[in-house]
């Protein structure tokens, strides 16, 4: 077939249509109190429960839901529950809603001027991609442009007493059929519990994770380690230091994998072209939303840099959006998105998130295709608020609010 060229050229372009937009009625964010099933420690603490702020937004008779990643304390990252509700009730949620947003997109740009706080932005992000995709009547997936229906999943084991107590839980992860093995290290405590499962498991595929707790000083430590053919070292040094993490990765054979020192796609091209990593864990949390997550995906494709999507011990909400990000075609090892009933004896969906030989199924319906179980979450809620639209903008421990004008 040949290309037509006998056709006039016309000399206005077609009518630009959009999708008709969302118009934001109301959100109501909710903190909940999740009690872990186990004490997960980490090289910066003993995580025994997560306060999650749940925020659910409205619009067109819908609903759409996400979680915030931040903890109580800033100890991963600098963002807190605390100060992420303060953010979105007295700034960020009264500023968008009433508004109208066509596409995802335009949503996110709104938010675009604001500096920081990546993991309050995403709360809103990313209910408003489940919002969106529910409103097309489609899976989030499917509108994100994913490639798999079911996701290769790992686990993330904490620190243990006991080398023993190491290989025993790495056996238990095993036989649920898991195709890999983080474990978290800390200066101390690397090679012993690494090596008691590498000769336990000689073919599995290992990782550690050590949080950020070395410096270059460790580099004789982390070396070590390269003995024992682990898949990627996950941020051994500074959550904000990419410079010392290419000095170390130049001092290792092991891959470096950046988890905390990735906030933005701009991040990763400056990881990826400093040499401060050659794998990366993308938490759609941690970064803005979907939209960041997908230009990272896209930019780790393009640089031909294995993706992997981690996990913040979420509820079934947070862990929703991290399986439909990772059908996204460069997620090609495993995730960190474990079975819900790992982590939670009662979880606020109605669905299970369980994994089947090592494989994460996708959830089917529209959006991110969980249902809350009300009950549940009504039982595990220790704070709620609503904001509709109309709601000021308000600087909480000002006496006189000024104007909503004049505070930009
Ligand atoms: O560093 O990946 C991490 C949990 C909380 C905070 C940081 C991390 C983790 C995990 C667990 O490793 C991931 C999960 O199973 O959700
Ligand atoms: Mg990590």
């Amino acid at each position: 077939m040949s290309l037509r060229t006998d056709t006039a050229p016309t000399d206005t372009a077609p009518p630009l249509t959009l999708p008709d937009g969302l118009t934001l009625e109301a959100a109501e964010l909710r903190v909940l109190d999740m009690p872990i099933r186990f004490a997960f420690e980490t090289s910066f603490g003993v995580q025994r429960r997560r306060f999650v702020p749940l925020l659910t937004l409205r619009a067109n008779g819908l609903e759409g839901y996400a979680e915030g990643v931040m903890d109580h304390l800033p100890l991963y990252r600098e963002e807190t529950v605390p100060g992420a509700l303060a953010l979105l009730e007295g700034q960020l949620l009264p500023r968008l809603l009433g508004r109208s947003f066509t596409t995802p997109e335009a949503f996110t740009l709104a938010l675009a001027p604001y500096r920081g706080n990546r993991m309050a932005r995403a709360l809103m992000e990313m209910a408003f991609w489940d919002l969106w995709a529910k409103h097309l009547g489609l899976p989030l997936w499917r509108v994100l442009g994913g490639v798999r229906t079911g996701i290769p999943v790992g686990v993330s084991l904490g620190i243990q007493e006991s080398a023993q107590a190491t290989v025993d839980l790495a056996a238990d992860s095993v036989a649920q059929g898991y195709g890999r093995i983080k474990l978290k290290i800390k200066p101390g405590w690397d090679e012993e519990p690494v090596r008691a499962v590498r000769e336990a498991f000689p073919g599995i595929q290992l990782t550690v994770d050590a949080n950020s707790a070395y410096t270059l000083a460790d580099s004789a430590a982390l070396q070590a380690l390269d003995a024992y053919g682990l898949k990627y070292i996950e941020q051994p040094l500074a959550f904000d230091d990419l410079v010392d993490h290419a000095e170390l990765q130049r001092r290792l054979r092991t891959p470096i994998c950046l988890d905390e020192s990735i906030t933005s796609v701009a991040d990763t091209r400056k990881a990826l072209t400093l040499g401060a990593a050659r794998v990366i864990n993308l938490k759609v949390g941690r970064v803005g939303g979907h939209l960041e997550a997908r230009r990272i995906h896209d930019l780790t494709l393009a640089f031909g840099v294995p993706l992997w999507c981690g996990g913040m011990v979420e509820t079934g909400v947070g862990r929703a959006h991290n399986i439909h990000l990772s059908t996204l075609e460069n997620f090609t090892l495993p995730g960190d998105t474990s079975s819900a009933s790992r982590y939670w004896d009662h979880d606020i969906i109605q669905e299970g998130l369980e994994v089947e030989g090592g494989v994460m199924p996708v959830p089917e319906g529209p959006g991110i295709g969980v249902t809350l179980d009300r009950e549940v979450l009504d039982r595990v809620t220790r704070q709620q608020t609503t904001v509709r639209a109309g709601a000021r903008p308000r600087i909480d421990d000002l006496p006189d609010q000024p104007p909503t004008d004049e505070v930009y």
